[in-house]
């Protein structure tokens, strides 16, 4: 076991904080059948050895998972009958050495293992400390560590694979291409500020602008992900509008299999806004169900009515509905306007009833959106709602545009605000160059830039800014 005592340190000003072994458990308080309770630091194994007796074998493996009692020191007693594996330094989660204990997975036995681990020198760890760790001793950057904090709270397939990409470095690996050409062209100024009175061939000023007119158009691409990362991340917001009885709360329940909205043949049935979730292909879908838009001299149906457009307004995709047993009427045309230039689904509802308008006429009086002809009493429709919706919300999130970075997207207000930051210095360096600045003024600039990318990874970042990230955690992580 010697072999695997210390640990690496990178930062001295934290070499007594990175001293403490630290524990806690690493699964979600409740009844389970199985915790797991996480030691991590240089006596994480010293401590292990104290309180934990494998059944057969008197030495550990590393990496090899050993059946044995866990019993406390002071008295001799058995906690539980446990698994527990030692995972040495560097190749472990934090880069120290990591003891893990699989027990039963009660809070009582979980608490009594948590706090003779204590009892044996460690200390309890704070909310993300694992993680913090581990980015400390290098083994994650920054935006893998907070990938790992993102895969917890992702609640869909696409929010769970950006995750899991950013964890596998993808943004990472993007944004140190950045920043590398960022610091090429610093080089190319340094040949200038160096060698300005010699005779050799420098840079012009315009080809390092237009350099740098690359560049700012990459960061924004990066920049502008943000949009579809958040709709990743938090799902994609829909409203339902349309007039009274066109069979929106119909369309909710259908869409969520629930008799969630109350329905009924009396117009202006829906008051307020109803919001429900639904999980559509790699998609979380947020529905909101609305009051039906309509001239009202009713106070509550108002006030509805403006909920109504809120919803609408704040909605990342619009479901217009139009009821095509009756003929258009003011508010449909008020419906039409309200999906200008925004993206969405219109749905020509009630197909089983003889027609009063067709699609043809909906185009005529300007909607651009795709239109399904629908009924929303017929369950077995169900299904090509879905998919229409599915391909209305791929639309929404991976617009074809023909960029090669596309796959890349920015979920985080942390790492949008450092390439707003990256952009604005590149746009000052722009303008520096191209109105003949020294070189020195351009490169103040230019290295700007450099470290606004670089605090994305954690290649510059203070200790504030590793609090507000790590404290997002929870215990045990
Ligand atoms: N025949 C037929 N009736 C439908 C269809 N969809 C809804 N309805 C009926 O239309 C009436 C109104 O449906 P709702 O879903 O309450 O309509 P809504 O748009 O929510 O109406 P408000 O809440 O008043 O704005 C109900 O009687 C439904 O059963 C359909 O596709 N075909
Ligand atoms: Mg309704």
């Amino acid at each position: 076991r010697e072999t695997h005592r210390g640990f690496h340190i990178q930062y001295v000003p934290l070499f007594m904080y990175l001293l403490d072994t630290i524990v806690a458990p690493a699964t979600a308080p409740g009844l389970g059948a199985v915790a797991i309770v996480r030691l991590s630091g240089p006596r994480a194994f010293e401590i292990l050895d104290s309180i934990f007796r494998p059944a057969h074998s008197a030495a550990m493996t590393p990496r090899v998972m050993r059946l044995g009692d866990v019993v406390d020191p002071a008295t001799g007693a058995r906690i539980d009958r446990a698994l527990a594996v030692v995972m040495p330094h560097p190749a472990s989660l934090t880069g120290e050495d990591v003891a893990e204990i699989q027990c039963h997975g009660g809070p009582f036995v979980v608490r009594r293992i948590v706090a003779i681990a204590l009892e044996a020198g460690a200390r309890v760890a704070e909310p993300g400390e694992f993680t913090r760790r581990a980015f400390l001793n290098g083994r994650m950057d920054l935006a893998e560590a907070e990938a790992v904090a993102d895969i917890v709270a992702a609640r869909s397939d696409s929010a769970l694979a950006n995750a899991l990409s950013q964890l596998s470095g993808a943004l990472s690996q993007r944004v140190a291409e950045l920043r590398s050409q960022v610091i090429a062209i610093r080089a190319h100024l340094e040949v200038e500020i160096d060698f300005s009175d010699e005779d050799i061939r420098l840079p012009s000023r315009r080809e390092v602008a237009a350099e740098i007119e690359r560049l700012i158009a990459d960061v924004a691409v990066l920049h502008d992900s943000f949009a579809r990362g958040l709709l990743m991340r938090d799902g994609v917001r829909a409203t339902i509008v349309g007039k009274p009885n066109a069979g929106k709360s119909s369309l909710l329940n259908l869409l969520l299999g629930a008799d969630r909205a109350i329905v009924t043949a009396i117009a202006g049935t829906t008051r307020d806004v109803i919001e429900d979730s639904v999980q559509l292909g790699p998609y979380a879908l947020v529905l909101n169900d609305t009051a039906g838009v309509r001239e009202s001299t009713d106070d509550v149906e108002r006030i509805g009515i403006e909920r109504t457009l809120r919803s609408a307004r704040e909605a990342d995709l619009l479901i217009a509905m139009f009821d095509s047993s009756r003929p258009l009427e003011p508010s449909d045309l008020d419906v039409i306007r309200l999906t200008t230039n925004r993206s969405g689904l219109a749905i020509l509802n009630k197909r089983d009833l003889p027609a009063a308008i067709t699609s043809a006429d909906l185009r005529e009086q300007g909607l651009k959106i795709p239109i399904l002809p629908f009924s929303a009493i017929n369950l077995d429709e169900a299904v090509t709602l879905r998919a229409e919706l599915t391909k209305a919300i791929a639309a929404l999130i991976n617009p074809s545009r023909p960029t090669s970075n596309d796959q890349i997207a920015i979920s985080r207000e942390r790492h949008r605000d450092a390439l707003a930051m990256a952009l604005e210095a590149l746009k000052n360096a722009r303008t520096s160059a191209l109105s003949l600045m020294p070189p020195e003024i351009v490169a103040v600039d230019i290295m700007a830039a450099a470290s606004a990318l670089g605090s994305i990874t954690g290649e510059v970042s203070g200790e504030d800014v590793l609090d507000a990230i790590f404290r997002d955690f929870c215990i045990g992580k």
